[in-house]
């Protein structure tokens, strides 16, 4: 549960949210397989509930109808063809897993769902599972609404509805076996593991339990005995009754706190700067290292939903980000996600972005557009792929040759220019201040001329852009203008002329 499963040398993990599996297929082998990434974190694979007021909401897909796998992303064929093709060329699939609940309280009968199972939420009625009125909460919250109405309550938080979705009784014997028998489908088609969705909202002895259920993972493609990686959903920015740490037990736990504060000290607000970083990780109260699924920002807290507020730091503000999420990448706490995007007509009013709610890019039928390639390399139809900006899909293969090397050799001017290294294997400089960094600055590295990954990439041997000289004494002459760009260096012992 606390290994990735990745191919050894591989860590990152990319939500591709919102592709279609045919799509993901080809991204394996084109481009994740080629630039190192570990994974793909897929949007959720199971049948959900079709959302026409507002049309086709990406949140749709948070409402489950059935286990069935099909959705706007694809079938069922093409679901268990990406798990293979991925697997081939060493690129794990995580399956975003919905336990707590299936669709809105309020949404009545009928069969608009996108396998066309049949529901009744009046009857809380789910035949295509099995799944009756016996098979819910409701007795066991005692607010008014039904609804989570206070975080200060665990027997709230645990047992009532959030935002009306209906709430599974995961104590339940059937339950448990309905929701182990999805995973262990997953498992079989050859899934290395899985972001458990809104687990803050389930009791940690049942979480427990269902993963306790789980096999190992398929030997066609892992070791025998492999178990399937668990990173779970729980937002804890303190201050409620329930705390990410009731869950570090059963694996890996997102660290929301991350996000906030990444987008807070690289934007400069509260008074924070970059050189406050020296002691980034547990040394800020996060959880230990090895328990954190690490991010800059994910598909909640983009469009301002979730936790993190404006702070969050995306693609919309791509400077800051490339900044935000090379630091990420270039340290070593956590296990790194990084976001892959499509676009939204986003649009403020009152400081509420009244389209947070759209969907991928879409035919008129509802139908997910494919993700074309540019010749640039970037891709169209409005879909962002941030995975492909050169900055992050470098800082990737950073990571990867910096491996498990200690951070060592930090600098730093008191203010917002930063630099560190891992160990011999890689050292990055950051400037986020007004005023130009000139500087020699000890790298740890051996000598030699090192292509920045940043401004190029290392290609066929040789540098696209600039490049460093480290001394015979690891020392390294740095310029950066303030207003670069990129004002950040990275250079590594994969990218050495
Ligand atoms: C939609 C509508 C609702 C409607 C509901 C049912 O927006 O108005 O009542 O449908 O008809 C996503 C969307 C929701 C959407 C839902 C279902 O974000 O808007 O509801 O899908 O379609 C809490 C949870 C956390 C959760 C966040 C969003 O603790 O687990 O809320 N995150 C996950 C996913 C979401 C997804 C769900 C869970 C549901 O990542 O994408 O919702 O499957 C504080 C607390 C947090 C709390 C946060 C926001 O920070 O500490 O715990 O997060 O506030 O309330
Ligand atoms: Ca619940």
């Amino acid at each position: 549960q606390w290994d990735t499963n990745a191919v050894p040398g591989r860590t990152t993990i990319v939500h591709l949210f919102e592709w279609r599996w045919n799509d993901i297929a080809d991204e394996c082998e084109r481009w994740l397989n080629p630039n190192g990434f570990a994974g793909v974190q897929v949007s959720p694979p199971n049948e959900n509930l079709i959302i026409t007021d507002p049309w086709r909401p990406w949140w749709e897909r948070y409402q489950p109808i059935s286990y069935k796998l099909c959705s706007r992303s694809g079938s069922e064929e093409e679901f268990k063809k990406m798990v293979k093709k991925c697997n081939n060329v060493g690129v794990r699939i995580y399956v975003d897993a919905i336990l707590n609940h299936m669709c809105g309280a309020g949404v009545g009968s009928g069969m608009a769902s996108t396998c066309g199972s049949s529901f009744d939420t009046n009857k809380e009625s789910f035949p295509s599972v099995g799944y009756s009125n016996l098979d819910f909460n409701d007795a066991k919250c005692h607010t008014a609404s039904g609804n989570i109405e206070s975080y200060q309550d665990k027997y709230q938080v645990r047992n009532c509805r959030l935002v009306s979705l209906l709430d599974l009784s995961q104590d339940m014997d059937y339950v448990r076996d309905m929701l182990a028998q999805y995973l262990n489908r997953l498992i079989d088609i050859g899934v290395a593991g899985f972001r458990l969705d809104a687990v803050k909202h389930m009791w940690p002895g049942d979480v427990q339990a269902i993963i306790g259920r789980l096999k190992n993972l398929n030997t066609d493609f892992f070791p025998s005995g492999s178990r399937p990686f668990v990173y779970q959903e729980v937002i804890d920015q303190g201050g409620e009754a329930v705390s990410s740490s009731e869950y570090l037990n059963i694996g890996y736990v997102t660290e929301f706190k991350y996000s906030i504060n990444i987008g807070t000290v690289i934007r400069k607000w509260n008074g924070q700067k970059m050189a406050y970083l020296r002691n980034w990780g547990e040394g800020w109260a996060f959880m230990p290292s090895t328990s954190a699924l690490v991010f800059v920002d994910n598909h909640d807290n983009q469009r301002g939903s979730g936790a993190g507020g404006k702070a969050v730091l995306t693609f919309w503000d791509s400077r800051l980000y490339k900044m935000a999420v090379a630091f990420t990448l270039a340290h070593p706490y956590g296990q790194p996600r990084i976001m892959s995007s499509f676009h939204w007509n986003r649009y403020f009013i009152d400081g509420k972005d009244i389209n947070d709610w759209q969907g991928p890019p879409s035919n008129s039928n509802g139908s997910t557009k494919p993700v074309t390639i540019n010749s640039d390399l970037t891709c169209g139809n409005d879909w962002i792929c941030e995975h492909r900006w050169r900055q992050i899909k470098n800082m990737v293969a950073f990571r990867n040759a910096a491996g498990s090397s200690d951070l060592q050799n930090w600098w730093d001017n008191g203010n917002n220019q930063v630099a560190f290294g891992r160990g011999n294997r890689g050292f990055v400089v950051f400037n986020n201040d007004d005023r130009v960094l000139d500087m020699w600055i000890q790298t740890g590295l051996a000598a030699g001329t090192y292509c920045d990954i940043i401004s190029g990439d290392f290609m066929e041997g040789q540098c696209t852009a600039g490049s460093v000289l480290v001394e015979s004494n690891g020392m390294a002459h740095f310029h950066i203008e303030s207003w670069a760009e990129d004002p950040m260096i990275a250079i590594h012992v994969n990218a050495k002329l």
